[in-house]
């Protein structure tokens, strides 16, 4: 049994200065390329197509190295939260196409205008919790989840306006194996549950799906899906700017893909860090248009 949205709109976002490797911005119209269309026809899902358009390269005048490009992601994210926002509002199914994961802070700061209590799965092999005293690279999508948590930089942490910001007992974390000193204090400190690798091995993807959908739909108001595409392993999906080893089978993506279907909480998604030009033979694109 599925449960599909009733009406989607897909927001492309062709943005990477949130990374160091450029190619994510390329990702939507990859994704496209591999089918994403054919295969919302096929199952009779009506989509709308809006791009965004990626903001022009600034000169980082106050160039921080702890906060690269903070002008673009800025920029970016305004308007993907006040689209995403109104999207919510008339009851459409939101679905990014990024773009690298910084994204996910205007995305997130969107739906927490619109949910009250909005829970979060967050599929990487990363957590994107640091903050500018953590970072080891100073890129913003290593930062996104902290921002949308409420820590970090004040100019980030207010895109979208007014709105509490998400609950750390609302989030789970899945397939994480590349965890940085500060992101374990944090996950610790604020209790955040994260299902890494060895869990899945240990558990199953079943089990690991099971908990994270109680943990996300108990007393919430929508469920949001942030999928980075290095959640799978590089094997399977190459195309991506920081990959790491010992990461999600093919099978296991796709039931955790077909559990959120069944269930039914999911109310608006995102699929990021998908970088053609790393993408041997596309199959990272086309594993994105597969579940
Ligand atoms: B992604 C990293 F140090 N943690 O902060 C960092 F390992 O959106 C990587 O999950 C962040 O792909 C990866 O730069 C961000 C690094
Ligand atoms: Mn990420
Ligand atoms: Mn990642
Ligand atoms: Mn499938």
């Amino acid at each position: 049994m599925r449960n599909l949205p009733s009406t989607v709109t897909i927001l492309s976002v062709p943005f990477d200065r949130g990374a160091t490797r450029r190619g994510a911005g390329q990702g939507p119209n990859a994704i496209f390329g591999s089918g994403l269309k054919r295969k919302l026809d096929t199952l009779g899902i009506p989509y709308r197509v809006e791009e965004l358009a990626a903001p022009p390269e600034m000169k980082d005048e106050a160039h921080n190295p702890q906060l690269k490009h903070v002008q673009e992601v800025l920029s970016i994210n305004e308007l993907l939260a006040a689209r995403v926002y109104a999207l919510a509002e008339t009851g459409v199914f939101p679905l990014v196409l990024g773009g690298d994961h910084s994204i996910a802070i205007g995305t997130l700061a969107g739906l927490t205008r619109h949910h009250r209590n909005l829970g979060v799965i967050w599929l990487d092999a990363h957590s994107d919790l640091n903050t500018p005293d953590t970072t080891p690279s100073g890129n913003i999508h290593g930062m996104s989840l902290a921002v949308s948590l409420g820590k970090g930089d004040t100019r980030l942490t207010s895109i979208g306006g007014a709105k509490s910001p998400i609950k750390p007992e609302n989030v789970v974390l899945i397939g994480s194996r590349s965890l940085d000193q500060g992101e374990r204090d944090l996950i610790r400190q604020e209790g955040i549950t994260c299902f890494t690798m060895q869990d899945i091995d240990r558990l199953g993807m079943f089990r690991v799906m099971e908990e994270a959908i109680r943990i996300t739909s108990a007393g919430t108001d929508g469920v949001h899906l942030s999928f980075d595409v290095d959640s799978v392993d590089p094997k399977i999906a190459p195309g991506t700017g920081t990959p790491v080893q010992g990461g999600l089978s093919y099978r296991e993506a796709h039931l955790a893909m077909e559990m959120l279907s069944e269930s039914g909480i999911v109310t608006s998604a995102e699929f990021v860090e998908n970088n053609p030009l790393l993408d041997r033979g596309q199959t990272t694109s086309r594993l994105a248009c597969s579940a």
